[in-house]
């Protein structure tokens, strides 16, 4: 962090001097040591997770002293594509997004990449074949957290003759509802004894995950397990196990993804009973790489974040000094 504060010192010294210079290879914001400006795309404000993700990007940014243009697109691919094309057009050095969906990127990359602007994923995937439309992919493994999941199940059920699943999907399309669902039932693997008898998405959110719970409960009376894609359908899940008369975490157990502070909370009370932590901390990675591919240096395609998973013993433990 250090280095990135004495690089924003020297940029905004140079800008005082240099005030209106624009031009240099990286695009029309660079002045040259470090004076960049990034346009930053995010996908919206759906769950606690994208909370603290905005925060701690717009935080570690304003501690780099680099200039972030930031836009909210609202969940909206759309939206996402016009925020990308402005950022070309005002000529920024640097783009980096978290793309709602997997699919239908290409056309707009490929635009950036003819500006000769570097464009860095965060969070989420893109499904395009060619890879140099981006020059990384910062986030966490989606599959390996599904498969964290599955085999917290296997365990929780290794004496169980049989298991009813009921699965609450992230947004349709996006990485992490794609790849959450594949790594779930690669862990679960072939055991007939695993029956996931519902799965709907209920867009990441705590409405809509209480409101496919409701309808799960309706049509369903013997649910053993709800498997949520994050922890905002979770916690929206228990208000509708509760409002059916049954007790979540007990009558129903829950597994969710994510370990933001209100999931972690009903970890510890017992409404969750295990938790996949995927870290919404990109901030000070996303600075980094910024900062590289600006200078026109070399960064890894793929860049992983580090995550662990939270029993409810390990959540009363971490709760008090958890920050988001
Ligand atoms: O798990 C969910 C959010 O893309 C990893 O998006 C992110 C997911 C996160 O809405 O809570």
């Amino acid at each position: 962090m250090k280095k990135f504060i004495g690089v924003a010192a020297i940029g905004t010294a140079a800008l005082l001097a240099l005030s209106g210079c624009a031009g240099g290879a990286g695009g029309a914001g660079d002045g040259g040591d470090g004076d960049i400006v990034v346009g930053f795309s995010q996908v919206g404000a759906e769950s606690g997770w994208r909370t603290a993700n905005t925060i701690d990007i717009q935080d570690a940014f304003e501690a780099a002293g680099i200039e972030l243009k930031f836009s909210d697109a609202q969940g909206k691919q759309e939206n996402q594509i016009k925020a990308l094309r402005s950022y070309i057009q005002q000529g920024v050095d640097v783009i980096a997004f978290s793309p709602v969906v997997e699919s239908g990127w290409d056309t707009v990359l490929q635009e950036a990449k003819d500006a000769g602007i570097p464009v860095v994923l965060t969070d989420r995937a893109v499904d395009s074949e060619d890879d140099t439309l981006y020059e990384s992919f910062l986030g966490s493994d989606f599959i390996v957290e599904g498969e964290k999941a599955g085999a917290w199940v296997t365990e929780e059920f290794a004496d169980a003759d049989s298991v009813k699943i009921v699965e609450l999907q992230g947004t349709t399309g996006a990485a992490p509802a794609n790849d959450r669902a594949e790594g779930f039932r690669t862990a679960l693997g072939d055991d007939a004894k695993f029956d996931i008898i519902a799965s709907q998405t209920g867009d990441f959110t705590r409405a809509g995950g209480k409101q496919v719970m409701e309808a799960f409960l309706q049509s369903n009376p013997d649910i053993d397990l709800v498997y949520a894609h994050n922890d905002d359908m979770g916690l929206g899940a228990i208000e509708a196990i509760e409002a059916a008369g049954l007790t979540p975490g007990v009558d129903i157990k829950i597994v969710t993804v994510d370990a933001v502070k209100d999931g972690m909370q009903a970890l510890a009370d017992g409404k969750i009973n295990f938790i996949v932590e995927c870290s919404p901390l990109l901030g000070a990675q996303l600075v980094d790489i910024a900062q590289k591919v600006a200078a026109g240096e070399s960064v890894e395609k793929r860049i992983l974040t580090e995550e662990t998973t939270f029993t409810q013993e390990q959540a009363i433990e971490a709760l008090p000094n958890r920050k988001y």
